[in-house]
């Protein structure tokens, strides 16, 4: 299903008095709002194609209907995503779950949507069927090389895809680790695992980055190989200079800092990515920004500081993608709410005063660097992300549009009240 360009306006259309006068009023406030807007047009967030369908908990999973049955259908859902809020702008694909049957009739279908593809993600998590040998001991830290072997060509086929693609990044996600004492030799794991990882990077092409992602614990419950960002960042310092941490924000420990984990990540110029969700209790997946806003904002406080402080382009030097899959909502809403989530703490971030900020923290007044942090984080910047999304040419009120325009109710009618997304 595509949204009509002049349908779209028309909602747009009814608002523009209303949010004319909610922006102008903010915009009065706000020194540089021109080039702030072009940074919010250009920030795009990568939807991975497994958050389009329903997901699951271990418990069950409730399929909502009109789910995409296809990788064409999941490209469309993306560009559906894209032309309601003009900022998800790239889709991130999973072998085996998408193999392209034919990469140049996928590439271009991507293209008439608006897409690119962002990092290709493995899977060595799971057994598929008909595969030789088994990962219920782990894939790379495997004690029997043949498994290791397997996992390595998996990878290395995972980048084939993703070249004929277009894709210039590799994300590898372990679960290996261990689930009891005494199961693992930790030393020998993570050799192990630095020895296939090395074997994959050495199939990167020149321009190629691969993302190391950490989680703390799932599946693995007394260890985990790449298990938190010391680990990730030894195993890329170890890789070389194309090899990065990624950051997944429900893959830590209840209440680490990961602000900080971010910001000395970049000092070290080696945070490659993002994961975003949300989460109140582990790796919860919830929706960006539904518990924890302020986190997200001082994480994007951290980014932005830090990528400024190296002169990076905050659009495209690191991968910005979500990273959940929801079970009692619908997916396509979720990931509305999730983007508009993303944009928000990003243009807040945006406002901090810096300089003052730096002042205050030089002359140790911690309550005056809290106030600066705060009356940023507290300002609502909403009519400055919906006018960037109207001058992207996307809808001021995206979720309002979807609903209004009955999508899902279509997506049901084409493809069925009992569809399941390829992959979950
Ligand atoms: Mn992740």
């Amino acid at each position: 299903m595509q949204v009509e360009k002049y349908k779209l306006e028309e909602f747009n259309q009814e608002q523009a008095d209303l949010h004319k006068r909610k922006f102008e009023t903010l915009a009065a406030e706000i020194k540089n709002v021109d080039s702030i807007l072009q940074k919010l047009i250009d920030f795009q967030i990568a939807i991975p194609s497994w958050a389009l369908g329903t997901g699951g908990t271990r418990f069950g999973r409730f399929s909502g209907g009109g789910e995409p049955r296809s990788l064409e259908e999941k490209i469309e859902d993306v560009g559906l995503l894209h032309s309601l809020n003009a900022s998800s702008g790239a889709i991130s694909l999973h072998i085996p779950w998408d193999i392209p049957e034919n990469a140049a009739s996928i590439k271009a279908l991507a293209a008439q949507h608006g897409l690119r593809f962002d990092a290709m993600n493995s899977n060595t998590f799971q057994d598929q069927p008909g595969q030789k040998l088994s990962y219920k001991f782990g894939s790379m830290q495997h004690t029997d090389k043949a498994v290791r072997r397997q996992a390595i060509e998996h990878n290395i086929d995972v980048i084939k895809y993703g070249i004929e693609l277009g894709s210039e990044s590799l994300t590898v996600w372990l679960s290996d680790g261990s689930s009891f004492p005494g199961q693992l030799n930790f030393r020998k794991a993570f050799q192990r695992t630095l020895e296939c990882l090395q074997e994959v990077y050495a199939a990167l092409p020149e321009n190629w980055k691969m993302f190391v992602e950490y989680k703390a614990f799932e599946p693995s419950f007394y260890s985990m190989t790449v298990g938190d960002w010391g680990q990730s960042l030894t195993y890329a310092n170890k890789l070389g200079p194309k090899a990065y941490t990624l950051v997944d924000l429900g893959h830590h420990l209840p209440n680490a800092n990961i602000e900080q984990i971010v910001s000395l990540l970049l000092m070290e110029g080696k945070l490659g990515g993002f994961h975003f969700n949300d989460s109140k209790y582990g790796d919860d997946d919830l929706t960006v920004g539904s518990i924890n806003p302020y986190q997200l904002f001082l994480i994007f406080n951290e980014l932005v500081e830090g990528m400024d402080a190296r002169g990076m382009n905050h659009a495209s030097d690191l991968g910005w993608m979500i990273d959940a899959s929801h079970n009692i909502k619908d997916p396509l809403e979720d990931l509305l709410q999730s983007v508009e989530a993303i944009k928000i703490a990003y243009a807040q971030a945006l406002l901090v005063d810096a300089k003052a900020l730096e002042a205050a923290r030089e002359s140790n007044d911690v309550a005056a660097a809290q106030e600066i942090l705060q009356t940023a984080y507290r300002t609502d910047v909403r009519p400055l992300v919906a006018e960037a999304r109207r001058k992207a040419g996307g809808a001021l009120q995206p979720l309002q549009v979807y609903r209004s325009l009955k999508v899902r109710e279509s997506l049901v009618k084409e493809r069925g009240a009992k569809t399941v997304a390829t992959g979950l």
